[in-house]
């Protein structure tokens, strides 16, 4: 017996490039091997919980667009009503994962003994969903940015009494994603921020974070969880500045508090955009450090300045970021969350699976374009060849050395560098090619 909310669809299936039925994968090819590796191994797809079956379609000038037979999301009946939509989506669209949020799978029940207790239950009842399925959780995490006790920040709240809330709070989603043996625990850091310095301590916030980070991999320890703690970076929004403002500070941030070798991170292509980078450019920064964890795969709109989580479709922004990926061995526990959101006309069952097949397809076609790109080997060449004069003797021994012995040199050789082009329109069209 199934809810009845997909009644009409058949499972979604792989129908080759040519094909024109509305939902039919055209690129997504789950056993396809890629660079020696199943596409679906590859991409490790999940499905964000909170946009695709909690969120209601508000936007900050009107409120609920969609009616769900699980709304209002305030009683465990419909919680599990919801579970059950769930895992129904997952088997149609053959999705391997899912990620959650306490918040999106029991109802807020105004204390932590009882947000506890049905976080419990629902963990439980989708635990057995799990065995039945075979799909499984890529991370949980916790809410810790809409209820209204969370306002003022959660571990950098100056009032103690909601850095403990928090703490345990924390405990509990670890302890629920360890018992559904998710592959990650996320930690996004919404008002961990400030709105305004004159009511802020930053350094004392800073602390506190650093130390609250710390006892989450003590704990990760402690009751031997093996998945990966990740944070993810955001500029803005809900905060006007928040902490974990790009990869690279999160970089900083997790080395000053001895945290460089525990936690990874999880890049989102829309925080990107807010943060003025590319995505490419942040998992850039994180595989350089050997730090990337997972994405959050969605598109900001680029004009509109705020996090707007629609579903990807931009092919080449995509095989860009999985070129990255790639380059760097791909995923370990990590992959590709799609923490993207329908526009709030988009009412109907339908809607919500043409948007992660579509979404599925650009992430395919994007690794193939990755993968076709890195087995031609002519991007991976020009760079080799543009660093080529490191590779000399001379030029290693100046990392050895030091700026008067290098100042000699310079004199002695008479070294005058010639100028040499960086081949960018050349690269570009390159890429082109495969795009
Ligand atoms: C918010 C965002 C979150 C995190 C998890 O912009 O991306 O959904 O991914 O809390
Ligand atoms: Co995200």
């Amino acid at each position: 017996m199934t809810s009845g909310f997909f009644d009409g669809i058949d499972k979604i299936t792989y129908g080759g490039s040519e094909s024109d039925a509305a939902l039919s994968f055209r690129h997504y090819n789950p056993d396809e091997l890629i660079l020696g590796k199943r596409m679906e191994d590859h991409l490790r797809f999940a499905v964000a919980w909170w946009h695709s079956f909690a969120w209601e379609g508000q936007d900050p000038f009107g409120g609920q667009t969609f009616e769900r037979p699980w709304h209002p999301q305030d009683d465990m009946g419909r919680a599990k009503l919801k579970v059950d939509v769930a895992f129904e989506m997952f088997a149609l669209l053959g999705q391997p994962y899912f990620c959650w949020h306490d918040a999106d799978i029991r109802p807020e029940q105004g204390n932590f003994r009882d947000n506890l207790a049905t976080l419990e239950e629902i963990t439980d009842y989708i635990g057995t969903k799990m065995e039945q399925s075979g799909t499984r959780c890529l991370w949980g995490t916790a809410n810790m940015f809409s209820h209204r006790r969370w306002m003022a920040g959660a571990s950098t709240n100056p009032d103690p009494d909601v850095f403990a809330f928090a703490a345990a709070t924390v405990k509990s989603c670890i302890d629920a994603t360890h018992k559904l043996g998710g592959e990650n625990y996320v930690l996004w850091g919404g008002r961990e921020g400030y709105e305004t310095l004159l009511n802020t301590d930053m350094g004392q916030e800073l602390d506190h974070m650093g130390r609250f980070l710390n006892m989450v991999v003590e704990y990760k320890h402690k009751i031997g969880f093996k998945g990966t703690i990740l944070v993810e970076p955001k500029p803005q929004e809900p905060s006007k500045h928040q902490y974990d403002f790009d990869a690279a500070t999160c970089i900083g941030f997790l080395r000053k508090y001895g945290l460089e070798d525990e936690v990874k991170l999880n890049l989102e292509q829309g925080h990107a955009i807010l943060a003025g980078h590319s995505f490419e450019h942040e998992i850039a920064v994180a595989t350089a450090e050997g730090m990337l964890g997972s994405i959050d795969m969605n598109r900001n709109d680029y004009q509109s300045g705020w996090d707007t989580d629609q579903f990807p479709n931009n092919v080449p922004e995509v095989a860009l970021a999985y070129y990255h990926i790639l380059k760097a061995g791909g995923f370990l526990t990590g992959g590709t969350n799609f923490d993207a959101k329908l526009r709030r006309q988009s009412l109907d069952a339908e809607d919500l699976l043409a948007a992660h097949v579509g979404a599925m397809d650009v992430c395919a076609r994007g690794l193939k374009a990755a993968a076709a790109m890195l087995e031609d080997g002519g991007l991976e060449d020009a760079l080799r060849e543009r660093y080529a004069g490191w590779d000399t003797p001379e030029a290693r021994a100046m990392l050895e050395s030091d700026l008067d012995s290098i100042a000699a040199r310079v004199l002695a050789d008479d070294i005058n560098p010639k100028p040499r082009s960086g081949r960018q329109e050349i690269l570009e069209n390159m890429v082109n090619r495969f795009v």
